[in-house]
C-alpha cells in the first residue's frame, strides 16, 4: 500500500484501470484529468470497484493542495512527460510512474514485453497464443488495448504476462523488468512527442534497462537502428534474421525457420506455412518464436500455434469483396513505415485511403513505395494537404481529397473496377477524427459491409 494518496492522471483506459487497481488494494486515489469538458459523474461511472471511499476525482486544474496530498503520480501513456502539470508535480518531488510501472509493482509472475515501431500487436498476439497453449495462466496486455494494471494483482508466481509496450509507456518506467523483452524494429514515429529520433529510439531501448544476466532481449538483426541500439544493451542479446544464418539466434535456412541455442539447432516450422502476407510478418514470426522459446515454450508447441495463427484485426485485414474489388482494413497503419509494409503486401492495383492526425512524419518513402500499384490516393484528415503536396513532388497526381471516411469508401466503390483492391492504410494516427484506430477500422468495415453488389 502507498502511504500517501496516489495521483492518477488521465481518465482513459489506463487511468481508469490504474485507479481500480489502486482502490482494490486499499489505496487512496486522486483521479485527475485536464479535459474540462469531462463530467465527474460520468468518469466515476466508468469505474468498476465496490469500495470507492478512497476516491476523489478532479477535472480541470491541478491545484497545489492536490499535489501536496500525494507522493507519486501514475500517468497515462497519452500524457506528455513535459506537460506543464506533470512538470509541476515533478518539481514538487512527486515520483512519476508509468501505468505499466504501477502494474509491475503488483506483478507476481514472469513478464515478456514487446516493443518496436511496427509489428508489436501482431507479435504480442502471436506470443500470447503460443504462451496460452503452454500455460493457461497467460495474460496478454498493454498497448494492445488491455491495460496491464487490469490484471496485475491477479497474477501469480506461475503466471505469464505478455505485454505490448509503447515508447510512451517506457518513458516513465522505474523497475519494470521483463524476463524476455523484444525490440522488433525502430523507424521514425511519434516525433511530435519525443522531439528527436534518438530520444524515441532510446525510449525503446529502455525496455531492457533493468534486465540482467538472467534475462534476454530478442533483437532484429536485419534492422540497422535496432542493431545500433543493441551496442548499449547488456542483458543476453538474441538476434533474429531472415537474411543470414546465425550461430545463436532465430534464422531462416531455405524454407526452414531454425532456433540455434547453446550449440543446438532446432527446426521450428516452414516459412511457407505462415498464413500472413508480407516480409514484415515473417519478422514478426521470427521474433515471436524467439520470445516464446526463451520463455521456455517447447518447439513443438510453438510450431503448432504458429501454423494456425491467422493475424489480427485492423492489420491488412481482409474485409470483403464487392464487385470483384477486395477491401482491406489496415487502420493500424498509423505511421509511414507500417503503411509502406501494407502497400508492399498488396498484389494488385489499389485505391489507397490515407491521412489523419499530424505526428510530424515524412511521407516520401511511403509515396515511393506506391510503385505504380496505387491508382488513386484518397486523402482525409489534418495531414491530407501535406501528403498531397509530398505525392505531387514525387510525380504522383491521382489524388482525391474527401471530408470523411464514408466519402472515401464511396469514391473507391464508384471508381474501382474488377481486380482492383481498396486499402485503408492511413500512415497517420486516427486522433482528431476518431477516438482511436480501432474505431476508424470498425467504421471502415461498417461502410464496406453496407456496399451493394
Ligand atoms: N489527458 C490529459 N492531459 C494530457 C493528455 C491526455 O489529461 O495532456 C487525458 C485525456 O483527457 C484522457 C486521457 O488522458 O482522458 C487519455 O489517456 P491516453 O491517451 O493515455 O489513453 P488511454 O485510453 O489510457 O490509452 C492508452 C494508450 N494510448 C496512448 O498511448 C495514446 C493505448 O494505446 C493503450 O492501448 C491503452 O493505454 C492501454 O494500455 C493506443 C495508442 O494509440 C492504442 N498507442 C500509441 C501507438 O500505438 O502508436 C502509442
Amino acid at each position: 500500500m502507498f502511504e500517501k494518496k496516489v495521483l492518477v492522471a488521465g481518465t482513459g483506459k489506463s487511468g481508469i484501470s490504474a485507479t481500480e487497481l489502486l482502490l482494490r488494494n486499499g489505496n487512496r486515489v486522486i483521479l485527475f484529468d485536464e479535459n474540462k469538458a469531462l463530467d465527474e459523474e460520468k468518469v466515476k461511472a466508468k469505474l468498476n470497484v465496490d469500495d470507492m471511499s478512497g476516491l476523489e476525482i478532479h477535472i480541470g486544474e491541478l491545484t497545489e493542495e492536490i499535489i501536496d496530498a500525494c507522493s507519486m503520480m501514475v500517468i497515462s501513456p497519452g500524457i506528455r512527460v513535459d506537460a506543464p502539470f506533470v512538470l509541476k508535480c515533478k518539481d514538487a518531488g512527486l515520483a512519476v510512474w508509468s501505468e505499466i510501472e504501477l502494474a509491475y509493482y503488483y506483478e507476481k509472475g514472469t513478464v515478456a514485453a514487446i516493443t518496436g515501431t511496427n509489428g508489436k500487436t501482431t507479435t504480442t498476439t502471436l506470443v500470447g497464443e503460443i504462451m496460452k497453449a503452454h500455460n493457461e495462466k497467460t495474460y496478454v496486455v498493454g498497448n494492445i488495448g488491455i491495460p496491464y494494471t487490469g490484471i496485475a494483482d491477479a497474477t501469480s508466481e506461475d503466471s505469464v504476462s505478455v505485454a505490448e509496450i509503447s515508447s510512451f509507456q517506457l518513458e516513465t518506467i522505474i523497475n519494470f523488468k521483463p524476463h524476455v523483452s523484444a525490440i522488433l524494429n525502430i523507424t521514425p514515429d511519434h516525433l511530435d512527442r519525443h522531439y528527436t529520433f534518438e530520444n524515441y529510439a532510446n525510449c525503446k531501448g529502455d525496455i531492457t534497462r533493468n534486465q540482467d544476466e538472467t534475462d534476454y532481449v530478442i533483437l532484429n538483426y536485419d534492422d540497422p537502428e535496432t542493431v545500433k541500439l543493441a551496442e548499449g544493451i547488456t542483458t543476453h542479446k538474441i538476434y533474429f534474421t531472415h537474411k543470414t544464418v546465425l550461430d545463436e539466434g532465430i534464422y531462416v535456412d531455405g524454407d526452414d525457420i531454425v532456433v540455434a541455442s547453446n550449440g543446438e539447432k532446432k527446426r521450428v516450422m516452414s516459412v511457407s506455412d505462415i498464413k500472413l502476407l508480407g516480409e514484415h510478418n515473417l519478422e514478426n514470426y521470427l521474433a515471436a518464436i524467439g520470445i516464446s522459446y526463451y520463455m521456455g515454450v517447447p518447439v513443438s508447441v510453438i510450431e503448432s500455434v504458429c501454423k494456425e495463427f491467422s493475424g489480427v484485426e485492423h492489420r491488412i485485414e481482409y474485409v470483403r469483396t464487392v464487385n470483384d474489388v477486395a477491401y482491406y482494413n489496415d487502420s493500424k497503419g498509423t505511421n509511414p513505415d507500417a503503411a509502406i509494409k501494407a502497400i508492399k503486401a498488396m498484389k494488385t492495383t489499389t485505391f489507397l485511403i490515407g491521412g489523419g492526425y499530424d505526428k510530424h512524419s515524412e511521407y516520401d518513402e511511403w509515396i515511393e513505395a506506391f510503385d505504380a500499384k496505387v491508382k488513386y490516393l484518397v486523402l482525409l484528415g489534418q495531414t491530407a494537404e501535406k501528403i498531397a503536396l509530398c505525392a505531387r513532388n514525387h510525380g504522383f497526381n491521382s489524388i482525391v481529397m474527401v471530408e470523411s471516411l464514408e466519402e472515401a469508401v464511396n469514391f473507391c466503390y464508384e471508381k474501382a473496377v474488377p481486380g482492383d483492391a481498396v486499402l485503408l492504410s492511413p500512415a497517420c494516427a486516427s486522433w482528431g477524427m476518431f477516438d482511436n484506430y480501432e474505431q476508424r477500422g470498425n467504421m471502415f468495415k461498417d461502410y464496406v459491409n453496407k456496399l451493394e453488389e
